[in-house]
């Protein structure tokens, strides 16, 4: 593995629950192969989603942090269940979920109300959408289509995701990775970092930050290297959105990268491989981006599996 990569993993605080982690996955992906006899070719995507923090203490008081809301994970996880796929949902604690989006920001009660007899009942503005989430939540669960697991630190994220990525190594082309958690790109190593909470009182903060060891090329290159991997571009730029969308496609030899800025997230991305850039728009106010987009990414999936198996035979 490259080095800088090592030291980091070697200078990371130890994941609390790693064997637990260790077992939930393999135990989603052994089930989920099992189906694969009954006829259906099981595809395994794990969707990372929201953003990771920096502590800035051992004993965490201050973090740095991002603005990302696990919106597009949320939401792509559903469509890709949807599309029949297993999911490993990879989120940051706290974030949006899967089936809940279309709650409202202010509270889950708006959705409810009492009855006077005591009882519970959805509000009817709230009933349609509000039974849908519950039966599709309800089904990918009983059906052990879907795992989540939380993160909150960088070091958690690259941790559990170097668990996934080396479980779902067995799958070959089936596995797709799906990086769309924002990733922090600076952070404090542990053992630099204060113990104690810092104290305000010895004037101005002077504190250096190193730089995040590239995840993309070990997945890609160590961890997991015939799994499908799209990961994400970010800009607030649109000017140069697209050039680096290409230097991530070839410096991390991504299968495809998702290029979106920030105000226009929602609305519209462009999806850059190789040979193409297809912008993908939000079809109208009901249905979100993320659903032509998984439709597109499906369709790229099924034509690496199929490659795939044609390079091996021959
Ligand atoms: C994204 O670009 C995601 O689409 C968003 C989604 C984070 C913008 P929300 O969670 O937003 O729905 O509010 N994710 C990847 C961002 C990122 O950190 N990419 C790295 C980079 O741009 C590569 S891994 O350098």
């Amino acid at each position: 593995m490259d080095t800088e990569f090592k030291s980091f993993f070697d200078a990371a605080p130890p994941l609390r629950d790693s064997l637990d982690v260790s077992r939930k996955v393999k135990e989603f992906i052994d089930q989920n192969s099992q189906l694969s006899g009954k006829g259906r070719p099981i595809r395994v995507v794990c969707v990372t989603s929201g953003g990771t923090t920096v502590p800035l203490e051992q004993r965490c008081v201050r973090y740095i942090d991002n603005f990302s809301s696990g919106h597009r994970g949320a939401v792509s996880t559903e469509y890709f269940l949807k599309a029949g796929y297993a999911v490993i949902f990879l989120y940051r604690r706290g974030t949006c979920q899967p089936y809940c989006s279309f709650l409202p920001e202010d509270s889950l009660l708006e959705c409810f109300d009492l009855t006077e007899e005591s009882n519970v009942q959805a509000r009817p503005q709230h009933t349609e959408a509000l039974k849908r989430a519950i039966r599709d939540h309800h089904a990918a669960v009983e059906e052990g289509l879907l795992l989540k697991l939380p993160f909150t630190t960088i070091f958690e994220y690259l941790q559990i995701l170097q668990i996934v990525a080396i479980s779902m190594r067995g799958l070959g082309s089936h596995g797709i990775f799906y990086l769309a958690a924002a990733v922090s790109d600076f952070y404090v190593p542990w053992e630099s970092m204060e113990e104690h909470k810092i104290q305000s009182a010895t004037g101005p903060l002077d504190m250096r930050l190193a730089p995040v060891p590239k995840m993309l090329l070990v997945l890609r290159e160590v961890w997991a290297p015939t799994a499908f991997c799209i990961s994400f571009k970010l800009e607030t730029d649109q000017n140069i959105l697209l050039k680096k969308a290409h230097m991530a496609l070839r410096k991390y030899n991504m299968h495809v990268v998702v290029a979106n800025e920030l105000s226009t997230r929602k609305e519209e991305v462009i999806v850059v491989t190789s040979d193409e850039e297809i912008t993908v728009h939000r079809e109208n106010q009901v249905e979100e981006v993320e659903k032509p987009l998984i439709d597109l990414l499906v369709q790229k999936h099924s034509a690496y599996i199929e490659q795939s198996k044609h390079d091996s035979s021959n």
